[in-house]
């Protein structure tokens, strides 16, 4: 399912770039037509592709837009525009997001200095030379060069538990301030995200403008970008953008539900609601203008007609339509773990301690407190088995092909997939023959909990809708990163794991 507002961003986007490009201004013109057109009908364009409307019947709308549009709704992508950004350079595309460069500006500046980058393009706005051009005066340069900053910043994403000790500790912060009645952490890393951007602070204190003082106060910031009544924003010593919003108690749950987001999250319950008459901002649900609900999320949802939903699953991937079938997830929680089949074998005491049951390990050992597995790791890309062992894991790395994948299905128990959040590197795999096969085969889809290596939430929601079960494993190398645990839970949650797709939740295993 695409949304019309998804179908008109590709549209104009593609249009930025073919203007950039110096394309017929025409073409670029009927791009434009149609995105606004998409965007601005009631009629959903994904509905009318589907059911065969002839959409050349609409003003505005040619054989070649139409053909467009069938695309996109039928593959989820433009193929015309994937392939205007590999033509055009990635800082060219970047620059449109800057607030005062549209992409007549940026022909103007690339046939006039031939920039690509965003930091060729900051050089060239410091040193004057933007002066020579038609229109550019002072305010546009610093417009430019505001945006570039900003731009650059909003690039870095951190991975959450790389944030976590930040966020726990600032929140600590705020709530030794006096009079301070609530502190909570929204946005992405409320919701758990394997990677946040900003944190976005919500705080209930009787004392407005007070707050904000203490919060520009906390000793390890490195910059106050903005203080005013009830908001700022200020970057800490390790780059983290953090805003921070004064909100009243009467409209936290508001609050506390847009700044929680998803954005995509947020369009959809804002729909469902205007469906109803009513209107949902961050300061409320209102009917007829009378304010009706805000003191908690539960109420914003309840006051839509909607069933409270985990942030975790706050992504526009289902949730609205599992609560009116009634069938969200029962998420899996940190309690309900009772084994952990993937640490050190130095660790069987500490994982007695945490109450487990039982453990894997590299190593035969044999003890009378706990089940100790022997888990074997193996390549799949290529492997001879020649020692005894428990259970068989397959390892994949950057090379691993489906084919590898499929042949070694055959023999082993569980198999973890290669990532790294970081270097932006995964499997190219098709997930889906992978996923049928293993509920075929009864093989395990191990979720390693490291931060960087974490599988995605999509595909864990999509191997559980397979029917795959998950084991849910920490691979510690010390004591301390046996709590790592917590991140693997955060993504299954995420991929709306039960207790009963989690196989190391069971005694009995
Ligand atoms: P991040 O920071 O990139 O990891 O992701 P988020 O989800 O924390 O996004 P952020 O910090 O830009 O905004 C925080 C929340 O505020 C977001 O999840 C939903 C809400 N929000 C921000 N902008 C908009 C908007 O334009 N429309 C709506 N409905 N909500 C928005
Ligand atoms: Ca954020
Ligand atoms: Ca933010």
């Amino acid at each position: 399912m695409i949304t019309n507002a998804e179908i008109a961003k590709m549209l104009s986007q593609t249009a930025d770039l073919l203007e950039i490009k110096g394309e017929n201004p025409f073409k670029v013109r009927a791009y434009k037509n149609a995105a606004k057109l998409i965007e601005n009908s009631s009629k959903d364009f994904d509905k009318l592709v589907k059911e065969g409307f002839d959409l050349t019947r609409l003003p505005g709308i040619g054989k070649d837009l139409s053909a467009a549009i069938k695309e996109i709704v039928t593959i989820g992508k433009f193929p015309k525009l994937e392939k205007l950004k590999e033509e055009i350079p990635q800082g060219l595309v970047d620059m449109l997001s800057i607030e005062g460069l549209g992409p007549k500006r940026i022909k103007q500046i690339y046939d006039a200095f031939h920039i690509t980058s965003l930091d060729e393009l900051k050089k060239y706005a410091e040193s004057g030379e933007f002066d020579k051009l038609p229109g550019f005066g002072e305010k546009l340069i610093q417009k430019i060069l505001k945006g570039v900053k900003q731009l650059k910043k909003a690039g870095i994403r951190f991975l959450w538990a790389e944030v976590e000790e930040f966020a726990e500790d600032l929140r600590e912060y705020l709530k030794s301030f006096d009079g301070i009645e609530i502190v909570e952490i929204a946005g992405s890393y409320r919701r758990k995200k394997e990677t946040v951007g900003d944190l976005d602070i919500l705080a209930v204190a009787k004392d407005y403008p007070k707050i904000i003082e203490y919060f520009t106060k906390y000793p390890k910031i490195k910059e106050i970008q903005s203080a005013g009544l009830t908001r700022s924003t200020v970057f800490l010593e390790n780059d983290l953008q953090v805003d921070l919003r004064a909100v009243s108690s009467e409209s936290y749950g508001a609050a506390l539900h847009y700044f929680t987001g998803s954005k995509s999250h947020n369009i959809e319950i804002r729909k469902i609601a205007i469906e109803k008459g009513m209107k949902v901002n961050e300061y409320g649900v209102y009917k007829d203008n009378k304010k009706i609900a805000g003191k908690s999320e539960k109420e914003v949802y309840e006051s839509v007609g909607l069933c409270y939903m985990e942030p975790e699953i706050r992504e526009n991937r289902g949730e609205i339509e599992a609560c009116f079938s009634k069938s969200l997830p029962k998420l899996i929680e940190i309690k309900d773990i009772k084994g952990d089949l993937n640490i050190a074998s130095e660790l069987i005491d500490e994982a007695l301690n945490l109450g487990y049951k039982y453990v894997g390990v590299s190593e035969k050992i044999k003890r009378d407190d706990i089940l100790v597995y022997k888990m074997l790791e193996v390549d799949v890309n290529n492997f001879e088995i020649k020692e005894d062992y428990d259970f068989l894991v397959g390892i994949t790395n950057e090379n691993s092909t489906t084919e590898n994948i499929l042949k070694a299905l055959k023999k082993i128990d569980f198999l973890r997939f290669f990532r790294d959040i970081k270097a932006k590197k995964e499997l190219n795999i098709d997930y889906e023959k992978v996923f049928n096969e293993m509920k075929n085969k009864n093989v395990i889809l191990e979720v390693v909990s490291r931060p960087n290596n974490l599988i995605s939430e999509v595909l864990i929601k999509a191997a559980i809708d397979k029917g795959v079960k998950i084991s849910i494993v920490s691979n510690a190398k010390n004591k301390k990163e046996l709590n790592f645990i917590e991140y693997g839970i955060n993504q299954a949650r995420r991929g709306w794991a039960e207790t009963g797709d989690v196989i190391n939740t069971n005694n009995l295993f």
